[in-house]
């Protein structure tokens, strides 16, 4: 779209009668022209559905509100991005429930290791009483999380040390995990050596051997291409994660409400379609990396889950998400400590 701006250095010294009169030959500037930020390239279902939502808010605000989506870290790594949207540089981003919980701690509730057995209980948690308690947490420091969470997977872990069965694989194991307290505090739980990196910056890592191993669902293993860097990949499903889809709330209050129902509207719809896909893509992704090298063993959670308990990992992490949310979240999968 043609700013207002370069039209008028285009015009020069047109006196401004002569600019509205030539205004209607170009594309009008958007009243409201905002920025989106994620750190994924643009084939990824999160990309796709998120353009055609901005589409669509465009098409039924008659231009009033333009999104642009700048994907691939361009605008910077997940703590940049999330401090600006928090500052207002940045109008939307979708970080992982992981990578938000820097800011606002209880988000991290739905990565709690080993928790969630399948999508049902996912859904029905994130969609009902666990969602909104974070999502309150989240409008506390004035961004706003729009109702449905975007689905980013269940994720495993990939290594270049040979394949992790047990937790007793772990030992020692140099792994990156996302900027997470979380993250961190569950694979030294379980006998790893973690290092919390950005997104950004794994396949770097994998690549000159920093660390050995990365945890991430298949989707983004496939998407970010870290099956050239790594040999093995374990089924340990040990955390569900998905995305939370922000915008910085003084933006968001400034938006007439029409506006608010419109952008809202396209955008949890695109979150629905954007489950849908993963859920698709999880159909074929394994037999994908299979063809491009990637070893697959399957893990049972008991390991993992014993050696967590005895680490106290559930314990803590009750304690620092508070009663009432680990209430929630027990309510939804079971009891865990
Ligand atoms: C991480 C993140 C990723 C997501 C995804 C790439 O591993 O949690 O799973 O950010 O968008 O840092």
């Amino acid at each position: 779209h043609t700013s207002r701006r370069n039209v008028l250095r285009q015009f020069g010294a047109l006196p401004a009668a002569g600019i509205a009169a030539a205004l209607p030959t170009f594309a009008r500037a958007a009243e409201f022209s905002l920025k989106y930020g994620n750190n994924l390239p643009l084939t990824h279902p999160l990309n796709v559905r998120a353009q055609e939502a901005a589409d669509r808010i465009a098409k039924e605000s008659k231009g009033r509100v333009e999104i642009k989506i700048f994907p691939n870290n361009q605008l910077g790594g997940d703590t940049d991005m999330l401090a600006q949207v928090r500052s207002g540089g940045l109008d939307f981003f979708t970080p992982s429930a992981l990578v938000i919980a820097t800011l606002v701690p209880v988000a991290a509730i739905n990565a709690v290791g080993f928790a969630f057995g399948d999508y049902n209980q996912v859904w029905t948690a994130m969609d009902g009483k666990v969602g909104a308690h974070v999502r309150a947490a989240i409008g506390k420091m004035r961004l706003y999380a729009f109702e449905k969470m975007w689905d980013n997977g269940f994720r495993q872990m990939t290594s270049s040390r040979g394949p992790i069965a047990t937790a007793k694989d772990m030992d020692g194991l140099k792994i990156r995990v996302p900027v997470s307290p979380l993250s961190v505090s569950m694979f030294k739980g379980l006998g790893a050596s973690p290092a919390g990196l950005q997104f950004s910056e794994v396949y770097s890592a994998l690549q000159t051997k920093i660390v050995d191993a990365q945890e991430n669902p298949l989707p983004i293993i496939q998407v970010a291409k870290l099956f050239e860097v790594q040999k093995n990949c374990s089924l340990s499903n040990h955390i569900w994660d998905g995305f939370w889809f922000i915008a910085n709330g003084r933006m968001w209050d400034s938006l007439p409400a029409d506006l608010k129902t419109i952008v809202a509207g396209a955008i949890n719809d695109a979150g629905m379609k954007q489950r849908e896909d993963i859920k698709k893509l999880n159909e074929t992704v394994q037999a994908d990396l299979s063809s491009k090298g990637l070893q697959f063993n399957k893990t049972s959670p008991d390991s993992f889950r014993a050696k967590l308990r005895e680490a106290g990992f559930y314990g803590e992490w009750k304690g620092r998400f508070g009663d009432e949310a680990w209430g929630l979240l027990e309510s939804a999968v079971g009891k865990l400590a």
